[in-house]
């Protein structure tokens, strides 16, 4: 059996919670593969809102195991708070959580120098979610990180001191005003990773061969979103794991060859929490409207999206570093009553017209190009099969499957799991 991958093709918060939670049924492991608690993977069904960071979004699904794989990067604490929301649905998420034994931990002094960093670049911030990410990875490349595996070890604890004593020191260097407790923070620590601990670790590359040779069907859950890939999106604003396709080979350890379709997930506009450039944002009433009616705030921060036009160059762009086989439509109901529409399909970058994405996309450097379209006036959100879809929305869709040259198969035209539409 094939490896699926689900992605998100913009600056995350495309809605992958929800079609992963939508697509698990057909599966039987649904694993995530990189990023951590920075993640807020919103999930809706029976009048109840779920908010995931680091739990793979096919936990309420009976029969799927979810994997958290050794791309991902684990706070014992937030993991412990997301167990504790599960515990109020009596699920019994114990025989089917799986943590990979090389996924790195994030410390408290992660956190903290975080926060450090992030102070120090006043600002020129990256707008990071503050979970300590960046730090983490910087730990697990510069080979000093704490793996969960580690947690089996006699002598973990003092491999620990001797990072978090080192990180001390680093958070001296920056001279960052920020406050803490740290001995505070460790009891905290300590006592969710007794918790963790009370899960199944594996070795997870191993777990995923045998799956797949005994036929199992597996879906690679994405986080964050293309434009926030390290390599690839718009650095330095980016986080720092590989949230494009690659990112789930290194981070499951499944082989390139065994990745069968790759799901492509966008907005029907665009939305980007934290710094970073930005073309198509929009600081006028449409902007606004988007963001209201959106209701778009971070799921994991609370902090106000930016929202703009939806950007085809930088969609294609995503569709292509990834291969996207199948594409899927998010929150086109937020744009009913929109008198126009407007879609990028080139920018102006020094003087001529282009329609890749360049190397530095600062406002500075870029005007947008776009083609108006008719937007519609009915409210998608009762409606449950294309054929009662707006003609304004049927051209919108083929307008965007022209230019990126892949299917879109799926129409969201709201939060919960039942106002999915398969085209
Ligand atoms: P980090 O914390 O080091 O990964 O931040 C680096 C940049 O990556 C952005 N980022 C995100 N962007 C959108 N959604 C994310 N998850 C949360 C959500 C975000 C929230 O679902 O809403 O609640 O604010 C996410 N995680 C990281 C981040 O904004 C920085 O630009
Ligand atoms: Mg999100």
């Amino acid at each position: 059996m094939a490896v699926d991958l689900l992605l998100g093709l913009q600056w995350g918060d495309e809605g992958k919670g929800k079609i992963v939670d939508v697509l698990t049924k057909n599966y039987d492991i649904i694993a995530r593969f990189q990023g951590g608690p920075n993640a807020g993977h919103t999930l809706e069904f029976d009048g109840i809102k779920h908010v995931l960071h680091t739990i793979p979004s096919g936990i309420f699904h009976e029969n799927a195991i979810n994997l958290v794989g050794n791309g991902v990067v684990i706070d014992p604490v937030i993991f412990r708070k997301e167990l504790n929301n599960l515990d109020k649905f009596n699920l019994d998420y114990k025989s089917k959580l799986l943590i990979s034994r090389k996924a790195h931990l994030i410390l408290p002094t992660h956190r903290l120098l975080d926060a450090a960093s992030e102070a120090s670049k006043g600002k020129a911030k990256i707008g990071s979610t503050l979970k300590g990410i960046g730090p983490t990875y910087m730990d697990k490349t510069g080979r000093n990180g704490i793996r969960v595996g580690d947690l089996e070890m006699e002598n973990w604890q003092e491999k620990y001191r001797a990072l978090a004593n080192k990180h001390e020191a680093m958070i001296d260097f920056y001279k960052a005003e920020i406050q803490y407790d740290l001995a505070d923070m460790e009891r905290e620590f300590f006592d969710a990773v007794e918790r963790l601990k009370e899960l199944t670790f594996i070795d997870s590359e191993e777990y995923l061969y045998q799956a797949q040779r005994a036929g199992k069907s597996i879906l690679a859950e994405g986080a964050q979103g293309s434009l926030l890939d390290i390599d690839f999106g718009t650095y330095p604003y980016v986080t720092s794991s590989n949230t494009t396709a690659a990112g789930a080979c290194t981070g499951l350890g499944v082989a390139p060859g065994d990745i069968k379709e790759v799901f492509g997930i966008f907005k029907a506009y665009a939305t980007r929490v934290g710094s970073g450039p930005f073309p198509t944002e929009l600081f006028d009433d449409y902007g606004k409207t988007m963001a209201k009616v959106g209701n778009e705030f971070g799921a994991t921060t609370g902090r106000p999206r930016r929202c703009g036009w939806l950007d085809l160059v930088a969609l294609k762009y995503a569709v292509r570093v990834n291969g996207v086989t199948q594409l899927m439509m998010m929150k086109g109901d937020v744009l009913s009553g929109f008198d126009k529409l407007k879609v990028c399909t080139a920018y102006h970058y020094k003087g001529s017209k282009i329609e890749h994405l360049p190397y530095n996309i600062e406002a500075e450097n870029i005007t947008p190009i776009y083609s108006e379209m008719k937007g519609w006036a009915e409210d998608l959100t009762k409606m449950s099969s294309t054929s009662e879809f707006p003609a304004a929305l049927n051209d919108y869709i083929e307008f965007l499957e022209k230019e990126l040259e892949v299917p879109i198969k799926i129409v969201s035209v709201g939060p919960d799991r039942t106002q999915t539409i398969h085209r």
